[in-house]
């Protein structure tokens, strides 16, 4: 009995063997052929400018998702379809097979790429906080509002910056989420936050288009690391991570990758001068 089963393995493992080097497809690349087949990727946005944007006609636009398109046309997907959803909820989505991935600026950090499968880098950017013109309270880094027992902050919920404030020790209930950059900017114009905390390509778009002489923008946040995004894939997809990246690397050596990113505020350098190694490795 025990011979049949070694000559069994033996015999799959010849036949796998076989099936590889005819080409044939594996299971991995699967999953293009799948979007292939759907004709379009399903990405998660936050619609958050210039990262990304849904004008009123539905039209999806943004650093992030521009570059998306690009790099799924050229393997083969037609088109991308957006879903706008909250920072914290775009990995579960993603997990839960809601979005075939997540392309809105979500930063890596370890947790995150302990969580999915990110491309390599995309998208840098620091963090920045829009005050009161003056800045009444000094505000220069999280710390600074952690230390004034008064002052409340304004962050999107499971994003980088509702994290950095809690981590300097802002109390939770002086950490105020808040669902969209609009809010942020009307809550601060309000005074029911003192602060509204993104990074600083959002929240310069956000003070450009409120053209409000009472607000000023702390940028960089002192002591916020520089962050970069990447795409975000399912824990599995891999192979689409690493067909993604080939693209995306072929774009930034053609040039093709500065010339979507750059006009948004967005410097192609800061991407190219890292990798996902190094910023998953990140403390
Ligand atoms: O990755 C994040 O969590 C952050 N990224 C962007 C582009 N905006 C805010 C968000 O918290």
């Amino acid at each position: 009995m025990k011979k049949l089963a070694i000559l069994a393995g033996v015999a799959g493992l010849a036949v796998i063997t076989m099936l590889l080097a005819s080409g044939a497809k594996s299971a991995d690349d699967a999953k293009l052929d799948q979007l292939k087949g759907q004709g379009f990727a399903r990405v998660a946005i936050a619609n958050e400018p210039p990262y990304t944007a849904v004008a009123a006609d539905g039209k999806v636009s943004g650093a992030a998702p521009d570059v998306a398109r690009e790099i799924f046309k050229r393997l083969g997907v037609n088109d991308i379809v957006a879903s706008i959803s909250e920072y914290g909820a775009m990995i579960p989505g993603l997990q839960a097979g809601r979005f075939d991935v997540v392309t809105a600026g979500l930063f890596m950090k370890p947790e995150r790429c302990a969580a999915v499968a990110y491309s390599e880098p995309v998208l840098c950017d620091a963090e920045a906080m829009l005050v009161k013109k003056g800045n009444p309270k000094g505000f220069k880094s999280y710390e600074d509002i952690a230390k004034d027992t008064s002052a409340t902050i304004g962050a999107p919920g499971g994003g980088t910056e509702e994290k950095l404030a809690l981590n300097a020790g802002v109390p939770r209930d002086r950490v105020i989420v808040v669902p969209d950059g609009q809010s942020g900017l009307k809550m601060v114009q309000d005074g029911r936050i003192d602060a509204y905390s993104l990074p600083v390509l959002s929240i310069n778009d956000l003070i450009k288009k409120a053209n409000d002489p009472n607000l000023e923008v702390i940028a960089p946040v002192q002591g916020a690391p520089v962050y970069c995004d990447g795409a975000a894939f399912k824990k599995g997809d891999e192979a689409l991570r690493d067909a993604y990246d080939v693209e995306l690397a072929k774009m930034k050596k053609s040039g093709e990758f500065a010339k979507i990113i750059e006009p948004y505020g967005f410097s192609a350098k800061a991407a190219m001068s890292t990798t996902r190694e190094k910023l998953c490795a990140a403390k």
